[in-house]
């Protein structure tokens, strides 16, 4: 059984003015965007993990993660290829609360995101402390598909779209900052929207 969220509990992600990024124009559709095929995932073989720089390191099967308390945030997509989609509806755990439960070290400044397949990206642990930074299952009420990264995705909505990484699997915590897939390919480390942080210079 999921543990509903209470209906009062949105989290509206904060708006910057102007709304739309710049160089960014919107649309109502949902692009479908990844490096690879689309993963078959197992939900008895599946687990969620916290590892690295933490007091107690932590895995989750798919039945425990669906009891965890769960939230809901309304927030913007920014994609570095130029898209941008208003008031999406996201439910799932906040990644404060998986974190709390693994008790991140003072040295933990860092994090990789690990998704299947071996795709990874890299935050701030600040970031993901923001409580509108969530590991989604549901999209505007319903079951997130597997095209847009069923069962589990990260949601990052201050940061460009690559960094919400798809098919989530693990969250590990280091001390100095480790570029990413994207990052590591020519996208810019810190993908702030508001700052076209879209390529690196070099
Ligand atoms: N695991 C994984 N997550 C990923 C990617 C990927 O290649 N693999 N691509 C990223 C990129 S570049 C974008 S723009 C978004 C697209 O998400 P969407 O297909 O749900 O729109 O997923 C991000 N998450
Ligand atoms: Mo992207």
């Amino acid at each position: 059984m999921d543990s509903r969220p209470d209906p009062a509990d949105t989290r509206e992600s904060p708006r910057q003015e102007p709304r739309l990024p710049p160089g960014q124009i919107l649309t109502d559709k949902w692009p479908v965007l990844h490096h690879g095929p689309v993963p078959r995932v197992d939900l008895a073989k599946w687990d969620f993990k916290v590892f690295g720089l933490v007091e107690h390191p932590a895995r989750w099967t798919h039945e425990e993660f669906r009891s965890l308390p769960r939230i809901r945030v309304r927030s913007d997509i920014h994609c570095v290829t130029r898209w941008s989609r208003y008031d999406n509806l996201w439910e799932g755990v906040a990644v404060r609360e998986v974190l709390r439960r693994a008790a991140p070290k003072p040295d933990a400044r860092h994090a990789v995101i690990h998704a299947e397949q071996g795709y990874t990206t890299n935050l701030p642990v600040q970031e993901l402390l923001n409580d509108d930074v969530l590991l989604a299952d549901k999209h505007d009420g319903a079951d997130l598909s597997p095209e847009h990264g069923w069962p589990l995705r990260l949601v990052v909505p201050r940061r460009y779209f690559w960094k919400s990484a798809k098919w989530v699997r693990a969250i590990e915590l280091v001390a100095a900052d480790r570029p990413g897939f994207w990052e590591e390919n020519g996208y810019h480390n810190d993908a702030d929207p508001w700052k076209e942080e879209r390529f690196s210079d070099w």
